[in-house]
């Protein structure tokens, strides 16, 4: 089958156990593709879109009940729960493995088997990863050929002796006799399990073919089991966009930057810059692997080698590079289909009179349900993006990282911390405040996800805090990236103080010029702000009382900021709050006096 004896072992016990009618080793030529493509537009499971106007391009309708990735059924499994940590699902691997064995019995029965071998960052890259994933969806099949770099430069590799990450994924979905295919087959919600065996570097999934719960190499390889693996190995595997920047001066910087879901990643890593003479391009919009290198720089790779994005509020206004990436070659997922076999969703531009949603039903303009559903993703090469850096398959030394959320108060546009000490603290009480549209008595309270990595963290958060400052040990502040903590979201009045999108050059300027350590900031309690007159708000339609209130430090928010910090890392860590948390808590408190 393979020339490696280990996979071929795998295969086969998969075979046996999970019955599939045939096995299809994926080899990544377009021709292969192509080929299972055109099977998935014939069955009738996808939609082949207008070839004059999106070419090579199709859409898929999930089953309503798999739309997203499902926290609730992901777990990490090892072999004691201190190893997960209180952020995690967690059961005993000896309880959950036969568990699990005993659903994917005979669970590919009429299915074909395919076999992905996969590398996530760029084949050959001393930082990237083997995997193979082995799946009964051709819809993952199709989405790991543009996420990852898939076939047979990748099996060449493992039949070298290379080892690679097991990654086994069943829609929980077997054709038993009289049974017919669904258009998108998944088991129900309490079937499903999205497992994360850090112990063992291996992934199991039943259940959904939807995302982040059935692309294994994203969230579960290049982020949960990734992160466990750069723990080990001294290295990060983080929830970040990487971003190219370019000053007028062809003086040449990068960075990165974790925000929360819906927070601006994609946003950010795809930004046209405002500022005159000022260039952006894209290496990352998702996940970045970071380590430190001899020269004690720290360096970042984008392990992906696709986008899957959320189309909503996705239009040539808001994001015209990612309309460009979009134009062929895209699998789209639960979008709206116009009458000459297009793509719509709320937030693209002009409502079509008529369209077929999400659901295969008959939509017209002024009918109460939105035709694409809030989730609904593009999936598309990073090829296709005509802002990628020529650099997005070599490692790049980074500058700065940002930490972000959505914060209506408290937080500024912009601050810098004063040690990469400190940073970790910014990354650490990261999060979006819950808003009025959500449920009650938490209005206004802070919801923490620290470093945009609260469901991907793939072990104990407290230790993952701690190996955060011993990475950093390997290098030293004058080396490491500067970090900064941004907040496109303040508001007035419910209104945004600050226009975002392309503006946020402006911001980036002014961070540039910190990791040069310019001299165009003051200090406070919080960290180093901008001088106003050093952000450079040229042309832009500003005003000056909005400015004031963007970088406000107001010390009653700051009161309950710090308690709810501190009731935060007490309910979280218990008695395992990490030390620089704490030294970082009582510095804050003593520049305020509090
Ligand atoms: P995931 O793909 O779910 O991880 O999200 P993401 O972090 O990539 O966020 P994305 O870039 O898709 O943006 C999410 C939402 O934030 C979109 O609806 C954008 O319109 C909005 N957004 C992004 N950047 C800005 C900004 O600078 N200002 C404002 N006001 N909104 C923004
Ligand atoms: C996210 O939820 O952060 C995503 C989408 O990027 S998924 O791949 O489904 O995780
Ligand atoms: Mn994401």
């Amino acid at each position: 089958m393979t020339k490696n004896t280990i996979l071929n072992t795998w295969i086969s016990e998969l075979k046996e156990h999970l019955n599939p009618k045939d096995v299809v080793i994926w080899t990544g030529e377009q021709l292969q593709y192509d080929l299972l493509a055109e099977d998935m537009v014939t069955s009738g499971k996808a939609i082949r879109l207008n070839p004059e106007k999106r070419p090579r391009s199709l859409l898929f309708r999930s089953d309503p009940s798999d739309v997203a990735r499902v926290e609730k059924r992901t777990f990490i499994s090892t072999s004691n729960q201190e190893s997960a940590g209180p952020t995690n699902n967690w059961i005993n691997k000896d309880e959950l493995m036969p568990l699990m064995w005993n659903m994917y019995k005979d669970s590919m029965t009429g299915r074909t088997m395919y076999v992905i071998p996969f590398s996530m960052g760029p084949i050959g890259l001393d930082m990237s990863r083997l995997g193979v994933e082995i799946t009964d969806s051709p819809y993952v099949a199709l989405n790991m050929h543009i996420m990852t770099r898939t076939g047979n430069k990748v099996l060449k590799i493992i039949e070298n002796g290379h080892d690679f990450v097991k990654c086994l994924h069943s829609v929980g979905y077997p054709l038993t006799d009289g049974i017919t295919d669904p258009i998108w087959p998944c088991a129900p919600i309490e079937q499903k399990f999205i497992t994360q065996f850090p112990e063992e570097r291996m992934i199991w999934s039943y259940g959904s073919g939807y995302g982040g719960n059935a692309l294994l190499g994203k969230k579960c390889f290049a982020l949960r089991i990734a992160s466990a693996i750069a723990k080990d190995e001294g290295w990060l595997a983080e929830h970040m966009l990487i971003l190219k920047l370019t000053n007028p001066k062809g003086q040449v910087k990068y960075i990165t930057g974790a925000f929360p879901s819906a927070c601006g990643k994609t946003n950010l890593a795809m930004i046209n810059p405002t500022l005159k003479g000022w260039k952006a391009e894209t290496v990352g919009d998702d996940i970045a692997w970071l380590k430190i290198h001899d020269d004690g720089k720290m360096y970042a790779i984008n392990p992906e080698a696709g986008f899957f994005g959320v189309t909503s509020g996705t239009s040539y206004k808001t994001n015209p590079t990612a309309m460009e990436s979009i134009k062929s070659d895209t699998i789209f997922t639960n979008v709206a289909l116009t009458d000459d076999l297009d793509v719509w969703w709320e937030g693209m531009g002009d409502e079509p009179d008529h369209l077929i949603d999400w659901h295969g039903n008959h939509w017209y303009k002024g009918m109460e349900n939105r035709p694409d559903h809030a989730n609904a993703r593009f999936t598309a090469p990073l090829t296709n993006c005509p802002t990628l850096a020529k650099e997005y398959e070599t490692p790049v030394p980074i500058s700065a990282i940002l930490f972000g959320g959505r914060r209506p108060t408290t937080i500024p546009l912009v601050m810098q911390s004063y040690s990469f000490n400190h940073g970790i603290f910014y990354g650490s009480i990261m999060g979006s405040e819950i808003t009025a549209a959500s449920i009650d008595e938490n209005i206004g309270k802070v919801r923490r996800d620290p470093f945009a990595m609260l469901p991907f963290i793939g072990y104990n958060i407290a230790d993952y805090i701690n190996h955060w400052q011993n990475v950093a040990k390997q290098s030293s502040d004058e080396l490491l990236p500067k970090i900064f903590y941004i907040n496109w979201f303040r508001k007035e009045n419910g209104k945004f103080l600050w226009p975002g999108f392309g503006e946020n050059s402006r911001v980036l300027k002014w961070i540039l010029e910190r990791t040069e350590n310019k001299e165009n900031y003051i200090s406070s309690p919080i960290g180093i702000l901008p001088k106003l007159n050093a952000l450079d708000l040229s042309g832009a339609d500003i005003r000056y009382e909005n400015l004031l209130k963007l970088f406000e430090v107001d010390e009653e928010d700051w009161k309950n900021e710090v308690a709810s910090i501190e009731n935060y890392y007490n309910d979280l860590f218990k008695d395992r709050i990490p030390e620089v948390l704490k030294n970082e808590l009582k510095s804050l408190k003593n520049r305020f006096n509090f």
